[in-house]
């Protein structure tokens, strides 16, 4: 920019597009010859600061502020009133096992004689009893001689029938009677070895003996003897004979 003076009306122009520039940058190039000579005549700085405005009117009320932070816990309020009984609750489980009672006074002396044993029945000369544990015919012929008895041996119809009402009073279906032919096929012996010839009361088609394996004996609850495998396992009846109890 040489041509330092400009016409007003280019300033006028000038100063509408460039109104962000500072008037004496237009002369800037100018400094060396001196501004007075070259801009002297051509004022373009700005009047004097005008006076001070009057007082706006008062702003609309600003909108609410923020919820600020939580405030400090207060102190502990006084006790409520009580409340109302509540319902009952369920029935606790059940509680631990008391501890063992103190051990009672000795009973009574027995009665002399006869004494009632529950499930024992009995003859003149001998007592029976009703073994309720299933076992196959060797271990209830164990069982009866261990405690000086012996397998059931209905001799005569007085015994038969007596045993064959104590399987029936019982509930039972059928017991081992002390009776086997297992030394010798087909010779039915009574445990003591007596054999069957003064009496025997056998249901009628027996014994049969099928498969050969049908070596023992057993007592329905009707008297009737049947001949059955020694393996399987029923409950039975002892025998003991009455004169050897009172001997002890
Ligand atoms: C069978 O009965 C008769 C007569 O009572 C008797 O003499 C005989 O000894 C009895 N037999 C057996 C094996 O007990
Ligand atoms: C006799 O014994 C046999 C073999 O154990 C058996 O199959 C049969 O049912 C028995 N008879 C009765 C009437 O119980
Ligand atoms: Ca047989
Ligand atoms: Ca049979």
């Amino acid at each position: 920019m040489s041509g330092v003076c400009v016409p007003p009306q280019r300033i006028q122009l000038i100063l509408s597009l460039l109104f962000l520039f500072q008037i004496q940058s237009l002369c800037f190039d100018a400094d060396d010859r001196s501004a007075s000579d070259v801009c002297s005549s051509h004022t373009i700085l700005p009047g004097p600061k005008g006076d001070i405005g009057q007082k706006g009117e008062e702003g609309e009320g600003g909108r609410p502020g923020k919820v600020g932070p939580m405030g400090p816990k207060g102190t502990k309020g006084d006790l409520g009133d009580r409340g109302n009984q509540g319902i009952i609750g369920k029935i606790g489980p059940i509680g631990g096992k008391g501890d063992k009672g103190q051990k009672g006074s000795p009973g009574g002396a027995g009665g002399k004689g006869k004494a009632v044993i529950a499930g024992i029945r009995e003859t003149e000369d001998k007592f029976y009893y009703l073994v309720r544990e299933e076992k196959n015919y060797r271990e209830s012929l164990t069982h009866c001689r261990i405690r000086g008895g012996a397998l059931a041996m209905p001799k005569d119809e007085g015994a038969n029938a007596l045993i064959a009402d104590y399987v029936a009073q019982s509930g039972l279906f059928r017991v081992f009677i002390g009776v086997n032919d297992l030394e010798q096929e087909g010779r039915y012996v009574f445990t003591d070895d007596m054999p069957l010839q003064n009496y025997s009361h056998w249901r009628e088609g027996e014994p049969d003996d099928p498969s050969g394996r049908e070596d023992c004996v057993e007592m329905l609850s009707s008297g009737h003897w049947n001949d059955t495998e020694c393996q399987r396992a029923m409950y039975f009846i002892c025998e003991f004979a009455k004169r050897r109890v009172e001997a002890r």
